[in-house]
């Protein structure tokens, strides 16, 4: 079955942007068709002190993949990019490239390796913005807020800058 699925790449090392296009890429080669894409956004590193500033952009894609499968498929493709991952290491570090699911269709999901919508989305104004580009009418399937709705009510206020304008992004209605 087809779903829909929201992504937020981050990236906060190197050629930030080339990392997030090469994303792109590969997620169309490997996900599925990419619908949206929303501006890219510089944004200040939030939950952690870092003096490299962030290159964020979400995007929409249909995918024939499982939540389970989609989740692998990412994780090779951040590998693909060069991100290391440090074991055992729970807290932030700076990547080249990060893969999150934010939404998959309208599921919930609850297992020790993925929660699906991302568990932070209402706290993260890097993640609102971007989103606000492409679903601002998108429903969260358990608070039943709108993606416009959770953007108003966010306390977070760390800087999340528009990187480019020459990308347009376009709406959709869900
Ligand atoms: N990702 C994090 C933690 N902090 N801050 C910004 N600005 N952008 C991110 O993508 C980000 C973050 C954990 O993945
Ligand atoms: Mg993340
Ligand atoms: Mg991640």
């Amino acid at each position: 079955m087809t779903q829909r699925a929201i992504l937020l790449l981050g990236s906060n090392i190197g050629e930030r942007t080339e990392f997030i296009k090469l994303a792109v890429k590969m997620i169309k080669q490997n996900i599925g068709a990419v619908e949206l894409l929303s501006h890219m956004y510089e944004t200040e590193p939030w939950g952690f002190e870092c003096p490299q500033w962030f290159v964020n952009q979400a995007i929409s894609v249909k995918t024939n993949l499982s939540s389970e499968q989609l989740l692998n498929t990412v994780h090779i493709i951040e590998h693909e990019l060069g991100r290391q991952r440090m074991e055992g290491n729970r807290s932030y570090a700076p990547r080249s490239i990060d893969i999150d699911i934010l939404f998959y269709g309208q599921e919930v999901i609850e297992t020790p390796f993925l929660t699906i919508p991302h568990p932070e989305i209402e706290n993260r104004k890097f993640a609102l913005l971007p989103l606000m580009d492409i679903a601002p009418n998108y429903v969260h399937p358990l608070s039943h807020k709108t993606v416009l709705d959770m953007y108003k009510d966010c306390p977070d206020n760390s800087i999340v800058n528009i990187l480019n304008t020459e990308s347009k992004a376009t709406a959709y209605e869900v």
